[in-house]
């Protein structure tokens, strides 16, 4: 349950997503150099943030077994201990490379996971938020959603070796990022044009909140409301910010 009826005085609600956090083992190497980006900023939104919205693909992949987690991004995982040690709450959004996320992050650093995208209300305004990946998707990636949303196939995979599966899908994640920029350049925003023509004529929204394309923007679908796409931190490093009365997508 998302409630927050008023922001205290000099504090705002802070959203970011696709930080792609490798999956190498958290330590001072290159490796490491997005996820001391990242916990630059939290450090530097943590005295001024209500809350904190982590809108998926937080990381570049997390499958959780009963008994197992990924290494790497431990540092990222202590600061959002943080966070909600001095009761600033996280809410995270799953995206379509962390979706196998179960409890774990939850009892660890007390995160609130979410699975699917949700109206929410601040401070009177209304907002659609998620990762957006499930929203408008196209024919093919419609059959991967099936696929990655199966619970059989998530217990089957459960059944091979950890490092095999971790193994095959880093390659393949490695590779995809590869490709993100021209993927960045090409593809409409899906997740827009259906705000625009399905959900916002039958129910509005002043701020509609979404990841997943990698490619930062801002546009009103109306005078009364404004859909912002978060962007990533593989290059733009591009995080949202709401006041009480206006969002702002910023650059850190
Ligand atoms: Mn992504």
């Amino acid at each position: 349950m998302i409630q927050i009826t008023q922001l205290q005085k000099g504090k705002k609600v802070f959203f970011i997503s696709d930080l792609h956090l490798p999956l190498q083992m958290s330590s001072k190497t290159s490796n490491s150099c997005r996820e001391d980006k990242v916990i630059a900023w939290l450090n530097y939104i943590q005295p001024q943030a209500e809350a904190l919205f982590l809108l998926g693909d937080i990381f570049d992949f997390w499958f959780e077994y009963k008994y197992l987690i990924p290494k790497g991004a431990l540092r990222f995982q202590a600061k959002l201990l943080s966070f909600c040690e001095e009761k600033i709450p996280v809410y995270f959004f799953l995206g379509n490379h962390d979706y196998w996320a179960k409890d774990y992050l939850m009892h660890v650093s007390g995160v609130q996971i979410f699975r699917a995208p949700l109206s929410v209300c601040m401070c009177n305004k209304r907002f659609l938020i998620g990762h957006g990946d499930t929203i408008n998707p196209t024919r093919s990636y419609s059959l991967l959603l099936k696929l990655y949303h199966n619970a059989l196939l998530q217990h089957l995979a459960k059944l091979l070796p950890a490092d095999w599966l971790y193994g095959m899908v880093d390659y393949y994640c490695l590779k995809k990022n590869n490709r993100k920029k021209a993927w960045d350049l090409g593809q409409e925003d899906r997740i827009l044009h259906y705000c625009k023509t399905e959900i916002e004529p039958s129910m509005h929204h002043d701020f509609y909140i979404f990841g997943h394309m990698h490619t930062p923007c801002i546009k009103a679908i109306n005078h009364t409301s404004y859909y912002c796409n978060l962007g990533d931190w593989i290059t733009h490093y591009t995080y949202g910010c709401f006041d009480g009365l206006a969002f702002s997508l910023l650059k850190f």
